[in-house]
């Protein structure tokens, strides 16, 4: 059985909803980031990047949301979480989900781990003040030309929705209004009201 590796408010959240939604069966384990539990011997052999998410299938562990997410979709295919059968349209929402894996979460990411890039105080300083603009610049784009509405990749819900919805629910942390964009706003409304999205919030933040 599939096992998911998580910690609560990170980028895991993407593919637990999308597990949740896929109607297979799985388990969800988390992983005690106040203990710094992702830098444990134990999960550096599970995941030697000391990251969430981390997949642990019957072939393997699987890391990285954009490809966590299409194997989902694969593995389950009832679910219809992506359009399979579409090369074009499927090219389209991995590029969705590559802008946020790539982009969006690095933008995000450089207010609190800017460690990462720099040694120096004043350089970090300088580059978490930038964080916000850069985060209004990159949901601006979706909101204008990437999200079509009401779901990311139109009428059909997909593996796009749960990614955009983790990414939408960091901007308050960078003390964005989600209401400055109204289609990323009602989707998050949505999402928000998705009894499969609200189970997993719970097992998350319980
Ligand atoms: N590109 C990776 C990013 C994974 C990642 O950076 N996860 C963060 C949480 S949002 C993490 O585990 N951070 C722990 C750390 O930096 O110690 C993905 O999309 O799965």
């Amino acid at each position: 059985v599939l096992k998911l590796y998580y910690a609560p408010r990170t980028c895991a959240l993407a593919s637990h909803i999308a597990l949740e939604k896929s109607g297979g069966e799985y388990v969800a384990e988390r992983v005690d980031f106040n203990s710094n539990g992702q830098r444990t011997p134990e999960y550096l052999r599970l995941n030697p990047k000391g990251r969430v998410p981390a997949l642990a299938t019957g072939r393997g562990v699987l890391t990285e949301n954009p490809a966590i997410l299409l194997y989902i979709a694969q593995s389950f295919p009832k679910s219809k979480l992506a359009p399979l059968d579409d090369p074009f349209a499927l090219a389209q929402a991995q590029a969705f989900n590559s802008y946020m894996c790539s982009t969006v979460h690095i933008a995000s990411a450089h207010r609190g781990r800017g460690y990462r890039w720099a040694d120096d105080e004043q350089a970090i300083a300088s580059m978490k003040r930038k964080v916000k603009q850069n985060m209004i610049d990159c949901f601006t784009l979706v909101e204008n030309e990437m999200l079509r509405g009401p779901w990311v990749m139109g009428d059909a819900f997909s593996i796009c929705d749960p990614y955009l919805f983790t990414m939408s629910g960091f901007l308050e942390g960078h003390g964005i209004d989600v209401n400055l964009f109204p289609k990323v706003a009602a989707q998050m409304s949505a999402m928000q009201a998705d009894p499969a999205v609200q189970r997993v919030l719970t097992v998350q933040l319980s």
